[in-house]
């Protein structure tokens, strides 16, 4: 994973970007990672995106909890954000995207056809904080490869308009904000989903994190695959996590076991888990 640390200067020189690039845009894809949503949200595109149309796309879907996403799609929509869930990964759920854009844009498409524009051309933009999967959904969209998956933010070039196989056009540079550090709970969310760089947490920490709702949750997915017993899982957590390190012959390397749970996790290995819960709503 490559994400960079943020500094003021990388946050300001991004917020620069942004805000210009949406200028010229008609809607803002708002990417983020279907296992954490709120978590990898930043709060500055409500601000810097004000007035435009949004459309807020929930990727890595596949490894989310089907009944969570359905749940965060509804409170989303219940506020008047559209939203959809996808898997850029595999390809599914890209009409989605096309298809929503439509139905946001439909009054914008009206005028223009009224105006006697035949060919209405809708111009859009991915963005969001690091490794939600903006390359990739715009490697989707544009039907071949023009973005790197994988990251180097705040490298200017030329953008350039792509045009999909729709009526679509693209930014090919996604607009890149930095993710929410200042709770101590999101940044594990955060680290534990791959949206932070792995030397800026404590592995023991995420996989504690990770622990108790995979014990709550999942117990024998845990139990076979740390070789731990029912006995085991009645121990604090910290004890489990030696008692695991020592049964996978780590010794007392609880670091290493930590890295081997965080990993499961982001392969979803012990199931489709989503960190956020859905938030309260009529
Ligand atoms: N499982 C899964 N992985 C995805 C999905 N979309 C992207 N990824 C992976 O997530 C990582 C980050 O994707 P990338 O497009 O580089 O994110 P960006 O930093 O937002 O541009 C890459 O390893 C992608 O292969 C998805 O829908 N499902
Ligand atoms: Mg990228």
């Amino acid at each position: 994973m490559a994400t960079i640390q943020w500094y003021p200067g990388h946050m300001a020189k991004a917020r620069r970007q942004v805000t210009e690039a949406l200028t010229k845009v008609d809607i803002i894809y708002e990417i983020v990672d279907a296992r954490v949503p709120e978590s990898s949200r930043n709060p500055l595109l409500d601000e810097i995106g004000q007035g435009k149309k949004r459309l807020l796309v929930l990727n890595k879907a596949d490894l989310a909890n089907p009944a969570a996403t359905q749940g965060f799609i509804e409170y989303y929509q219940a506020q008047g954000l559209p939203a959809v869930a996808i898997d850029a990964q595999h390809t599914k759920g890209i009409q989605r995207i096309i298809a929503e854009t439509h139905t946001v844009l439909a009054d914008y498409i009206d005028r223009q056809k009224t105006k006697g524009v035949r060919n209405v051309l809708l111009r859009a933009m991915c963005v969001g904080v690091p490794n939600v999967g903006k390359s990739t959904i715009l490697n989707r969209l544009a039907g071949r490869n023009i973005a790197q998956t994988g990251n180097t933010p705040g490298v200017t070039r030329a953008q350039q308009w792509i045009k999909t196989g729709e009526d679509i056009s693209l930014l090919d540079t996604p607009g890149i904000l930095w993710p929410k550090f200042e709770d101590p709970l999101v940044g594990k969310k955060l680290a534990l989903t791959g949206g932070i760089k792995d030397t800026l947490f404590h592995a023991d920490d995420v996989a504690l994190f990770a622990l108790e709702t995979l014990v709550a949750q999942v117990p024998d997915e845990v139990k076979h695959l740390y070789r731990v017993t029912d006995a085991d899982l009645q121990q604090d957590l910290p004890d489990l996590l030696m008692t695991m390190t020592a049964r996978l012959g780590f010794k007392d390397d609880y670091d290493r076991t930590s890295w081997v749970i965080i990993n499961d996790v982001r392969k979803g290995k012990l199931g489709r888990f989503t960190w956020d819960a859905v938030p309260q709503h009529a």
